[in-house]
């Protein structure tokens, strides 16, 4: 794993968490390089302070005691002078406690800076200059300017050309988070680099800078399983939330320990198991309705599969169980959403009595409001189609749709609709408007934003139910009022004033009413019905 990201760092506890769960995963390598931490990054030149690397020492003690390669990153390339003998002097003085407290691995991060004419070349040197300095048996890293694609470059190939050979290099794939990582891209990039050793830096699950609003609970995929063949070693970069993040990094773990028998949804059960503890049924809902992102389209969530399956029978008499099916996964959600928020209402970032759940806390927030707007659409789309209640004997009462049930249902739709849409910024059950880091490389090396592969816009699920329950009713609003008609084994049955009809047990029953059908295959609809009371 490589604290990669920008944001807050994750704590000191937090992060010798991880680094035992992931060890006892198989696991063995945590890089430090958190762009927020101003020693880090910005204010690279001032030196930790004797609590920090006290700090540091229990890591790196930690880290050795969980057979995990414990690297510590700077990135110095905002403002270094690369020749100037100062600038060195400070970075190996900045340097030098750190390895006294145990680092044995130095990266260093020359990420996210502009490129230029030369640059290489004066990297190359300060690589140098480590390799000269530092003790021999600490690895050195680069996390070079360029570090995305699958194509030669005029930069990379002076960087490859310059470097000491025991150099390895990052790269993140294909683009920033890249959807799949194949062998092929990596014998692409490494033939870039001249052979060198190579390193990825995946980037998943991490959810900086424009991916803040999402959370990336699903589980590691798109990786081929021969990618491992070609690179040195994987070191994902984790989201902001230290706890969450475990979920995905747990699937990485068994992907990365056998890649060829990888079992993404076993993998998956595995980790929401071992992350939720007594909350794994809340987690699962939650993140099933997180599982998109990066590596995975939102139609990849399952409520977008039993959207499609509601919408290719809604018009046909089997509607009510692709409704009931949809009714229980988003039930699933605001239930355990609910749950969760209410026990701990007053989450805070600091709350360390349920540290999960205050990380999840703004996401089961919009959850639970996302899910109210779900069922709302339901059962709208139920007040639109004839219903009935059938007991075992063939007892039945049928209602056709009623203007007044159906108005009133529409109005809350509307009004929970509004709420969730207006709740906060935090993606549950797929993106409103969402962005990813999709930097790529032209054909000729230089840099772009792949704009298909960066903007995700209208995909919320729960905005594709809500239009389709209010188009359904305005197309009801359009039809004429037709007598409800009760068919029972293809006779017509009639039923009394108040819907009462009775039927052979186990007969096929349809109920025709305002030009639409439906089945009864169940005792009671999907949802409880005002018109059946
Ligand atoms: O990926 C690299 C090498 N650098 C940065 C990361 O620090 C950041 O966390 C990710 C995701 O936004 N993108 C980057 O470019």
């Amino acid at each position: 794993m490589i604290e990669g990201f920008y944001g807050p760092p994750w704590s000191h506890q937090a992060r010798m968490h991880a680094i035992s769960f992931l060890a006892e995963r198989g696991m063995n390598a945590y890089v430090y390089a958190p762009k927020s931490d101003a020693k880090h990054r910005e204010e690279w030149r001032v030196g930790y302070d004797t609590a920090e690397l006290a700090e540091f020492r229990e890591l790196a003690g930690t880290c050795r005691d969980a057979a995990t390669r414990f690297g510590f990153a700077i990135s110095p390339g905002l403002d270094i002078e690369y020749g100037s003998a100062g600038d060195r002097a400070v970075l190996l003085a900045k340097l030098a406690p750190l390895v006294d407290a145990g680092v044995d691995w130095v990266i260093l991060a020359l990420d996210d800076i502009p490129n230029r004419v030369g640059l290489a070349a004066e990297q190359v040197a300060l690589v140098g200059f480590l390799r000269e300095c530092l003790p021999a048996e600490v690895r050195i890293s680069l996390v070079p300017t360029e570090y995305v694609g699958t194509r030669p470059s005029p930069y990379l190939a002076e960087l490859s050309t310059g470097l000491p050979p025991d150099v390895d290099i990052f790269w993140t794939g294909p683009t920033v988070c890249s959807p799949t990582i194949t062998e092929g891209d990596a014998r692409a990039w490494r033939a870039a680099l001249g052979g060198r050793p190579l390193l990825l830096w995946d980037n998943y699950p991490v959810n900086d800078s424009v991916m803040e609003h999402e959370l990336h609970l699903g589980a590691y995929r798109g990786r081929e399983a021969a990618l491992a063949d070609v690179v040195d070693g994987v070191l994902c970069n984790p989201m902001r939330q230290p706890r969450a993040s475990l979920v995905p990094l747990a699937t990485a773990a068994e992907f990365l320990t056998d890649p060829t028998d990888y079992d993404e949804a076993g993998a998956w059960d595995r980790a929401i198991e071992a992350v939720g503890g007594r909350r794994a049924g809340a987690l699962l809902a939650i993140a099933r309705a997180c599982c998109d992102g990066p590596l995975a389209r939102p139609e990849a969530l399952p409520l977008h599969g039993l959207a499609v399956a509601l919408e290719a029978e809604l018009d046909g008499p089997g509607w009510q169980a692709p409704l009931a099916s949809l009714r229980e996964e988003l039930t699933a959600l605001r239930e355990g959403a609910t749950a969760w928020v209410d026990e701990g209402a007053d989450h805070a970032p600091a709350d360390v009595s349920d540290p999960l759940g205050a990380e999840l806390a703004p996401w089961l927030w919009q959850a639970r409001a996302e899910a109210e707007a779900g069922l709302a659409a339901l059962r709208l789309l139920q007040q639109v189609k004839a219903v009935a209640v059938l007991d075992p004997r063939g007892a039945g009462r049928a209602a056709a749709p009623d203007a007044e049930s159906a108005l009133a249902q529409c109005f809350t739709l509307l009004f929970v609709w509004t709420a969730a849409r207006e709740a906060s910024h935090e993606i549950v059950l797929g993106p409103r408007f969402g962005l990813h880091a999709a930097v790529v490389q032209l054909d000729d090396g230089r840099p772009a934003i792949d704009i298909a592969l960066a903007l995700r816009e209208d995909a919320s699920v729960i905005d594709r139910l809500a239009r389709l329950a209010l188009h359904s009713y305005q197309r009801w609003t359009e039809r004429g009022v037709e007598a409800l008609r009760v068919v029972v084994d293809g006779d017509e049955v009639s039923p009394d004033d108040d819907g009462r009809f009775v039927a052979t047990p186990g007969a096929t029953v349809l109920l025709d009413a305002d030009g639409s059908t439906t089945q009864i295959t169940t005792p009671a609809p999907p949802f409880r019905d005002p018109r059946l009371q």
